[in-house]
């Protein structure tokens, strides 16, 4: 029987979910791809050899348009960093390391506020104050009472675009609000701590509107593991502006004594807590590569 090609939509207990035109076919890898080391992950394109009963034989991966690290996934056009307002609290560092992951991989990202019902007095416009200027479009929303749900859903369609972001920041809760044919499981945040508590246990696209939508698991931390140095102040796009007034080049923008970066960080034209994120993952990325 001839081969098919389609998509990855999930992989779970052993076996990859292959989406072809309107059937899914539950998948192995083919023996001869296990010899070679092979990455498979969901969001990609395979050729499979079609079996009985819907099953099939994964034979090739196709070449990938973009891969993301973390949440594992291929093929993206569009990549949600999703957040909540408050439980748990928004994080600029968390923020900055998932643009950060997607600007690497090449992939445009926006921001999701979730919970706006409760959100603190203040907090949306100074999160907008900070990344709007910077091109990133800023999406609140709640999932809860349906609050600008409607625009976000325009904007996802006839996307294959997936969420990512901290656990309990309501992403599952987000697709099924923007989907209702969709029944996601999501989970209580716990009150103590107001963390997730992990409920959603693999990333997969679930098809909408003509393109897909990937909910992925939460993380609690996110470390930036095999990053380099130069890589984190590449993410930082809006600090390319200022370079002409460092007088090192290259400059780290951090310990040089005249540096366009700590100018403009001074005097407001880049966000404080955009210079902090970068001060943070700039050790971070550091201390990772001493203790390897
Ligand atoms: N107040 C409020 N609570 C919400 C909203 N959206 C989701 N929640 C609650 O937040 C909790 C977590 O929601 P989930 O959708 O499971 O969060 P998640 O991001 O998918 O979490 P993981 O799967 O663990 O990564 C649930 O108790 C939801 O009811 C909202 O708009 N407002
Ligand atoms: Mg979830
Ligand atoms: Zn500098």
């Amino acid at each position: 029987m001839t081969e098919l090609q389609g998509r990855v939509l999930k992989n779970y207990n052993g076996y990859y979910y292959v989406s072809v035109e309107n059937s899914i076919y539950t998948c192995k890898v083919k023996g001869r791809m296990k010899q070679n080391r092979f990455s498979l992950v969901t969001g990609d394109l395979v050729s499979l050899s079609p079996g009985a009963a819907g099953e099939g034989m994964i034979t090739q991966v196709l070449p990938r348009k973009n891969f993301l690290p973390r949440p594992t996934l291929a093929n993206l056009d569009l990549f949600v960093a999703a957040f909540a307002c408050a439980a748990p609290d928004f994080s600029f560092l968390l923020a900055d390391k998932l643009l950060t992951l997607a600007a690497l991989a090449r992939i445009p990202a926006l921001l999701v506020l979730n919970k706006e019902d409760n959100a603190p007095v203040g907090l949306i416009d100074k999160i907008k104050a900070v990344y709007e200027p910077i091109g990133y479009e800023v999406y609140t929303l709640s999932a809860k009472n349906g609050t600008g749900v409607e625009a976000l859903r325009q904007r996802l369609r006839g996307q294959i675009c997936a969420f990512g972001g901290p656990s309990g920041v309501g992403k599952s809760s987000t697709i099924n609000a923007i989907d209702s044919s969709v029944a996601l499981r999501t989970g209580a945040v716990s009150e103590k701590i107001g963390r997730g508590k992990h409920t959603t246990r693999f990333a997969q696209l679930l098809p909408f509107d003509e393109g897909y939508i990937a909910d992925t698991p939460g993380f609690g931390n996110l470390l930036l593991e095999g990053l380099e140095p130069q890589q984190v102040q590449q993410a930082f796009r809006e600090f390319a502006l200022y370079e002409d007034g460092c007088r090192f080049c290259p400059c780290t923008h951090t310990h040089e004594s005249v540096c366009g970066v700590k100018e403009a960080v001074q005097d407001g034209r880049v966000a404080a807590s955009r210079y902090e994120s970068y001060l943070a993952m700039l050790q971070e990325v550091r201390d990772l590569k001493r203790n390897l």
